[in-house]
């Protein structure tokens, strides 16, 4: 349940928030005048910057999903070491450039193999079910981690309203692609809109979730506001941001890094510290934000959620379906 409601923060702790609300309200219109400058591609920048509202709360409550006894990733860091290529390639730049992205109104096509197509207003969803604060690790491909304390519910009640047709096996994600919100002039080298998937059983296991905010906040924009998928025990990749439209499917579908690099990026990418990224090894993760003695860590299998998940994957050659 969303409720917009005064902060009961202590006024001592207001203060940097307010702070970070502020810069967000800079950045976005920084990166309108940076597009508006730049020529040729830069007409993608037309778009005004969205007013940034004072910090928007999301009343969770706890799951008993969230994973226990682990450091959170400060909020910075988070929001300042991102990958979300529709606003740049380097990791500050989806923090400068994501202010002209517009989160409302905002709705999730629903297409495909289902009964009957939909089209879910964000402001429904947050109504739908309790909004639950989950702690996961989050182990981007590249070899990084973080922890991060996300706030939405699993993707798997969404799907329930979204009645597929049982003949249905995998799930298709697409991330918004409008060139007047996402201003940048230069090319990423990746084919747009940004897609991921999923098999069923995989989108419909709890761990998955539907992903509306963190730190008890909306999403900041950065981060794929204002709404998400994050599947914890796969590499970042697999979780797409911005998402406008769901479709059903009878194939595996397409998704952006597999096509990129087939070698690379699998389709399935559980994390798999025994299955090494051509260019590098996957054994060992740096743990964003952590204390320097902390920072290099070992990688788990599933990203330590083994056993929620393992049983998806039985009788599965890891190595192949990486
Ligand atoms: N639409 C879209 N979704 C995306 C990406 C992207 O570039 N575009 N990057 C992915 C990658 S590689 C990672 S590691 C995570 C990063 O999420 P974060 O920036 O919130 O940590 O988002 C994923 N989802
Ligand atoms: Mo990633």
């Amino acid at each position: 349940m969303l409720i917009r409601q005064k902060s009961e923060i202590p006024s001592s702790e207001i203060t940097p928030k307010r702070e970070y609300m502020n810069r967000r309200a800079f950045m976005a219109a920084a990166g309108a005048g940076v597009a508006a400058v730049a020529g040729g591609r830069a007409l993608r920048g037309l778009a005004k910057a969205a007013p940034v509202d004072a910090a928007e709360q999301l009343a969770t409550v706890k799951s008993p999903l969230s994973t226990q006894g682990l450091a959170l990733t400060p909020l910075y860091d988070i929001t300042h070491y991102n990958n979300f290529y529709e606003f740049g390639v380097n990791k500050d730049d989806p923090a400068k450039h994501a202010g002209s992205l517009r989160t409302r109104p905002w709705s999730i096509k629903v297409e495909g193999m289902v009964s009957k197509k939909k089209t879910f207003d964000i402001d429904d969803l947050l109504k739908l079910r309790p909004i639950e604060e989950r702690v996961y690790r989050f182990r981007c491909v590249e070899a990084w981690s973080m922890v991060i304390p996300w706030a939405g519910y699993s993707l798997s009640e969404f799907i329930k309203q979204c009645d597929p047709l049982p003949s249905a096996k995998y799930i298709e994600f697409t991330s918004l692609d409008d060139p007047k919100q996402e201003p940048l002039p230069w090319d990423a080298g990746i084919q747009w809109p940004y897609t991921e998937g999923l098999r069923m059983d995989e989108a419909m296991h709890p761990l998955t979730l539907l992903t509306f905010g963190m730190y008890g906040e909306v999403l900041p924009n950065q981060d794929g506001a204002p709404v998400r998928v994050v599947v914890p025990w796969k590499y970042g990749f697999k979780s797409a941001k911005s998402i406008v439209k769901v479709k059903f499917v009878k194939d595996q579908p397409l998704t952006t890094w597999n096509l990129m690099a087939p070698n690379e990026y699998g389709f399935y990418s559980n994390v798999n510290p025994n299955h090494d990224h051509p260019r590098w090894s996957q054994k060992r993760e740096r743990v964003i934000g952590a204390p320097i003695w902390k920072q290099l860590q070992p990688t788990l299998m599933f990203n330590g959620y083994a056993d929620q998940v393992a049983s998806l994957y039985q009788g599965m050659n890891l190595d192949k379906n990486y």
